[in-house]
């Protein structure tokens, strides 16, 4: 058995960042990260990369390189967890003993719930997902060679991390297609299982503009369920009426699977609710039943939009609790759901998309962010890479909070 002061489990945005918020405030030999991958992702680059705006490799890493050199690495993956004893147990059978722990997996992506989606995306280059680095670069090509008929973009009935990205890819693609001068061959159509185009209203609003002058369908409450690729066959499913299916063919289609927690976590009444998610308070974002338990990111039950600008939003708040718990001092800051997500809607466009747990906007900047903007574009692909390489994953960006107060010069929030 193997005995370390913090555990973290996952070594994604959430886990790194407060790896090293740890490591910068107590020096080396007291964190354990347990992370089984070689690679290091930031996904809020797949879009760009599956639209062509950016290169894929731009997007990862190796895992050595950005967790903190004063941090021990377990390369291996936490298969159970016993939050009664503080262990966790590892799939290769190391047991590891903890005072703090925090809860960082994820979310998995799940494409072999949808019957034909795996042999599609594997086996057919009409067919792509920027969910997966496995396929984002399938999904530039199949809009590069794409030349008539329908394209289809989908949203499953799952939570998703980055709700904004799924049509985010449909708005960049549309826009590539007029400038190869395609646009005219091409149906191209948003198939949603939500009951909304957005969350947040005002950028909801923006979106129906958008969607409308660009001549995109937009169907909501409609659930990707079977592909057939060998026929270029898509069926959908209307959620309000399930018996309602219908059959659509498309030349091209894009695919965002169904997501779930990891099975360790997912499996584990004691932890996590009916839907596999870790059960936090949503301020402090400790464990509901485990005082000395946290958890950051994707895998929560917190109901802030799952994004990487809210694990920013989150970090601080997880490493001053742990350590208070460590200290035997009270919680003392909340989170108050911050999340973030530049809906690039096409070459050199994006609306910054920001707001909290009401679903309220809570912007940075002091100007209307519900429209399409050059410098926000900027952000999302200079500057958000930066930022998150640079800052975040070495413990040093906890968000634009403090960069809207200085803006707002302590008015607003
Ligand atoms: P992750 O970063 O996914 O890390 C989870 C880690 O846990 C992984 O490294 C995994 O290997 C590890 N793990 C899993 N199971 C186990 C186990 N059993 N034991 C040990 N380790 C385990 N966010 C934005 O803010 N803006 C965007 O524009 C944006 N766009 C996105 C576009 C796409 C296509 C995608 C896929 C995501 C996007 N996101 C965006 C979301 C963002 O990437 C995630 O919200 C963020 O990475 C969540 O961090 P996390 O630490 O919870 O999970
Ligand atoms: C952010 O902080 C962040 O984390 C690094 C992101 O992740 C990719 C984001 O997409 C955004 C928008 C933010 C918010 C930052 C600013 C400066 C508005």
């Amino acid at each position: 058995q193997h005995q370390s002061k913090i555990v973290i489990v996952g070594g994604g945005s959430g886990g790194c960042s407060v790896a090293a918020k740890f490591v910068n405030a107590l020096g080396k030999n007291n964190v354990t990260i347990i992370e089984p991958a070689n690679k290091h992702y930031y996904q809020p680059l797949f879009t760009l990369a599956g639209g062509g705006l950016k290169k894929l490799s731009q997007s990862h890493k190796d895992m050595s390189d950005v967790l903190p050199k004063g941090a021990q690495w377990v390369q291996d993956s936490v298969a159970e967890f016993d939050p009664k004893n503080n262990t966790v147990t590892t799939k290769l059978g190391d047991v590891f003993k903890y005072e703090v722990l925090l809860i960082a997996v994820g979310l998995q992506l799940r494409y072999d719930d949808i019957p034909g989606l795996v042999n599609a995306l594997d086996n057919y280059d009409n067919v792509g997902s920027i969910y997966s680095p496995k396929y984002v670069e399938q999904t530039y090509r199949a809009i590069q060679t794409f030349e008539k008929g329908n394209i289809i973009y989908t949203y499953p009935n799952s939570p998703v991390k980055c709700p904004g990205a799924p049509q985010k890819i449909c708005y960049i693609h549309e826009n590539f297609l007029r400038k190869m001068g395609k646009r005219n061959n091409a149906n191209v159509t948003y198939n949603t299982s939500l009951p909304v185009i957005f969350g947040v209203k005002v950028y909801a609003d923006a979106l129906w503009k958008v969607a409308k002058s660009r001549n995109i369908n937009v169907n909501l409450r409609t659930c990707l369920v079977e592909v057939h690729p060998e026929k270029n066959e898509a069926v959908f499913q209307n959620l309000d009426k399930p018996e309602q299916k219908f059959t659509v063919e498309y030349s091209m289609l894009h695919a965002v699977p169904p997501m779930g927690t990891p099975t360790p976590l997912k499996t584990n009444k004691d932890l996590a609710n009916d839907m596999g998610f870790l059960t936090v308070d949503k301020s402090t974002l400790q464990h509901t039943r485990y005082p000395n338990i946290f958890g950051i990111g994707d895998c929560t039950d917190s109901p802030n939009s799952k994004t990487a600008a809210a694990v920013a939003g989150q970090c601080n708040v997880v490493f001053k609790h742990m350590r208070a718990v460590l200290d035997g001092k009270p919680l003392s800051l909340a989170y108050d759901g911050y999340a973030s997500c530049p809906l690039v809607t096409g070459a050199g466009k994006c609306i910054l998309a920001e707001f909290d747990y009401n679903l309220q906007p809570l912007e940075t900047f002091p100007i209307r962010q519900d429209r399409e903007m050059y410098i926000m574009y900027l952000f999302k692909k200079e500057l958000m890479p930066f930022l998150y390489w640079n800052l975040m994953m070495r413990g040093y960006w906890n968000g634009p909070a403090i960069v809207r107060k200085l803006l707002h010069l302590g008015m607003k929030n």
